[in-house]
């Protein structure tokens, strides 16, 4: 996993020099919005169940994934795309502390889509849920912290596309 400061470090370093103005223009950005992603994963970590919850009315209960035949039929099947849904809040939440996707890759879409595809669980609504709880999130956090979960959850979906 990496992080904003170690990923600026990390290639200043390699080049055997210092920071640049655009790196530490970065750098400045992301201490200077620390205090926001600090309360954003507070407040998310307090309503995740809400979110999940919400996120699942707005993009999938009652439509034909819910019902006989669906991907998410019977309970363990509708238990385990709640926990997937939980797994996506709680990594871009990590991401999002980080200021940095690469924790996504290793943890979440290393392997997804193949995962999915043997399974037959739709890519698409799992697309579209992606987008819902980026929308539910929005709403918990604000406009600020949510344009920088929304980072995250996008990586999520554009990564699974
Ligand atoms: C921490 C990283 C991590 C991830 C991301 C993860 C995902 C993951 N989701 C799975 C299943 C599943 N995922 C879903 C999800 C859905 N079905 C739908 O129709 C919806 C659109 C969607 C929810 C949004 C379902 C229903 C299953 C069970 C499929 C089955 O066994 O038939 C499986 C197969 C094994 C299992 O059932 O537990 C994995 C590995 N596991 C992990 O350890």
């Amino acid at each position: 996993m990496q992080d904003a400061i170690t990923s600026l470090i990390n290639s200043s370093d390699v080049q055997g020099k210092y920071l640049d103005n655009n790196s530490l223009d970065k750098l400045q950005h992301y201490y200077h919005t620390g205090d926001m992603r600090a309360r954003a994963a507070t407040a998310i970590s307090a309503n995740a169940k809400t979110i999940v919850t919400q996120t699942v009315a707005k993009s999938l209960l009652y439509t034909d994934i819910t019902a006989p035949g669906g991907n998410m039929y019977t309970c363990r099947r509708y238990a385990a795309c709640v926990r997937d849904l939980d797994y996506f809040l709680r990594y871009a939440t990590y991401a999002m502390l980080a200021g940095d996707p690469s924790i996504l890759d290793e943890r979440i879409l290393n392997g997804l889509r193949e995962t999915y595809n043997s399974l037959g669980v739709p890519i698409g609504a799992t697309i579209r849920a992606v987008q819902a709880m980026k929308e539910v999130t929005n709403s918990i956090v604000g406009a600020e912290a949510g344009k920088e979960m929304g980072v995250y959850f996008d990586y999520i979906a554009s990564g699974l596309s």
